[in-house]
């Protein structure tokens, strides 16, 4: 069964080649991915329709008229999928229960994300390997060492996929890249089907997203959802030594002949894996004395910011790039040029003893402990969207150190109530404003709480969008209210 003129046999090898003048192809969402998609199938030749519910993209579905793209926005625009369609091509924040989608499965019309589709348009003449990431947290600024590190060796490399970049937009582009570091999200992998990549990783698996599955306990899906990153690999799969579930994807995944298993470790490494000794990182996985040597890659101390967790994503970044074939000197090299993105365990300021940290790039749990861990005393900003997470773990592990907390946000009565089973004693604010506005009040509250030597933690354990544009502009306001909130202090 299928949806129009093209057949399921000719969809399921479909690629750049293909004759695509008869597919009628519909887009699911305008957002970053839709946009790179639809362009993407219009540079194919296929007939292409963009739905999405909001109608806040209108600028770019005009310059998406202008190539002969339908586009329909607003209300009730997705409600049902147009006859004639051969393939929906989903942007990875849609939950498999949309209408459209439903709809779509039910007559059997397959159902792709941007990254397949930019897998199909490479192939098979224009192949350009991809280094993927994933994980549920570490991701971004892992993919930003792998790329730092490819460009160190002299490779033309991009950071694309869920860092913001869509990986389309790369292949249009006119630069001729080597390579990408592909950053993929649990989203965007559900809708992977053909793809190959060079090398992968799991960098951990903790609970997020787990909404998205709409079931009682989404752990189990979203832990298969990351692990397909793994399937059909063609070099290297790489896990985390310390979370033997990400060995075990490995071990389950129908990976490439000859693929092998790299594991990273803070400790000593064994064979075929990459980790520490004496406060070097050393590679005994890409040299081909590996059974009895170890080959110096960078120190530790060339890792920014020096956090556990950091030298953890250095050690799968160096496991990636080693697998891709660049030199030692080059890992350490990427790792010492490399200028993160702010946001993260950031300090905006400091004053009469207190220092004040944005961190709102933790948009879950597990990222939250990681700041958490790297402080003796603070006041904790939370709330946003939690996602289908609990914060118990979090609460509890460090319940001693919190001074007090502030919590806004869709989800703030979960966090609120959180405290309280678990931190009894902690003083807690729960804001009600949910218009931007409120980091001003968040900060004259936190600032009221903090005592000399205490950190103000914007470490939210939440996603932003309930309230902000994105986790970057969430941390832009909290920086510009503490700025303002300093100046009158
Ligand atoms: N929409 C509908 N109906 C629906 C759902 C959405 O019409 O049922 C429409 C919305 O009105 C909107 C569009 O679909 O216009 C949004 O699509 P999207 O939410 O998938 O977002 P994009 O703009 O395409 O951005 C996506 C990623 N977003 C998500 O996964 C939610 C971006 O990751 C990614 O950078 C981008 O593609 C390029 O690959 C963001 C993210 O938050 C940063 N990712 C999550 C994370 O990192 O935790 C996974």
């Amino acid at each position: 069964m299928g949806g129009g003129a093209v057949t399921l046999d000719w969809m399921a090898t479909a690629n750049r080649l293909s004759d695509w003048g008869a597919a009628h192809v519909v887009v699911a969402g305008l957002g970053v991915s839709g946009f790179a998609a639809a362009d993407g199938l219009m540079s194919l030749g296929a007939t292409v329709t963009v739905l999405d519910e909001s109608t806040r993209y209108a600028d770019k579905a005009t310059l998406l008229e202008a190539l002969d793209v339908t586009v329909v926005l607003g209300a009730g625009a997705t409600a049902t999928l147009p006859p004639g369609t051969d393939l929906v091509v989903t942007s990875p924040g849609w939950r498999p229960s949309a209408p459209l989608l439903r709809q779509a499965a039910a007559a059997g019309i397959p159902v792709w994300g941007e990254t397949e589709l930019a897998w199909r348009m490479m192939q098979p003449d224009r192949v350009i390997p991809w280094l993927g990431i994933t994980g549920t947290n570490g991701k971004t600024t892992t993919t930003q060492m792998v790329e730092s590190i490819l460009i160190a060796d002299g490779r033309k490399a991009a950071a694309v996929g869920n860092i913001g970049r869509p990986i389309i937009e790369a292949i249009l582009d006119d630069v001729d890249y080597d390579v990408f570091a592909v950053e993929l999200s649990s989203f965007q992998l559900h809708w992977m089907n053909s793809v190959a990549l060079h090398s992968a990783a799991v960098l951990n698996l903790h609970p997020d997203h787990l909404e998205w599955y709409e079931v009682d306990d989404g752990m189990p899906l979203y832990a298969a959802d990351k692990a397909r990153i793994y399937e059909r690999v063609t070099h290297s799969c790489v896990y985390n030594v310390a979370e033997p579930v990400t060995e075990k994807m490995v071990e389950d995944a129908d990976v490439t002949e000859g693929a092998r298993a790299i594991g990273f470790t803070m400790g000593i490494p064994a064979t075929s894996m990459i980790g520490i000794v004496d406060e070097l990182i050393v590679d005994r996985a890409f040299v081909p004395q590996r059974r009895d040597s170890a080959l110096e890659l960078a120190k530790v101390a060339d890792v920014h910011p020096q956090a556990p967790h950091n030298v953890a994503n250095a050690l799968a970044a160096a496991a990636l790039t080693r697998s891709y074939g660049v030199a030692a000197s080059s890992v350490a090299a990427g790792l010492q040029r490399l200028q993160l993105g702010g946001h993260r365990i950031q300090q905006i300021a400091e004053k009469g003893g207190i220092r004040w940290v944005d961190d709102s790039k933790a948009t879950n749990p597990h990222a939250a402990n990681s700041a958490m861990s790297a402080f003796d005393s603070f006041v904790w900003v939370a709330g946003g969207q939690a996602k289908g997470t609990t914060f118990d773990d979090l609460v509890e592990a460090h319940r001693g150190k919190i001074r007090g907390a502030v919590v806004i946000g869709v989800d703030r009565q979960q966090i609120a109530e959180t405290l309280a089973r678990h931190a009894p004693e902690v003083p807690v604010r729960v804001l009600d404003t949910t218009d931007t506005g409120v980091m001003d009040e968040v900060v004259a509250v936190a600032g009221t709480m903090a005592r000399p030597g205490d950190v103000v933690l914007l470490s939210p354990g939440g996603a932003s969008l309930d309230m902000f544009d994105g986790y970057a502009d969430r941390g832009d306001r909290f920086t510009e209210a503490v700025k303002r909130y300093l100046a009158r202090a």
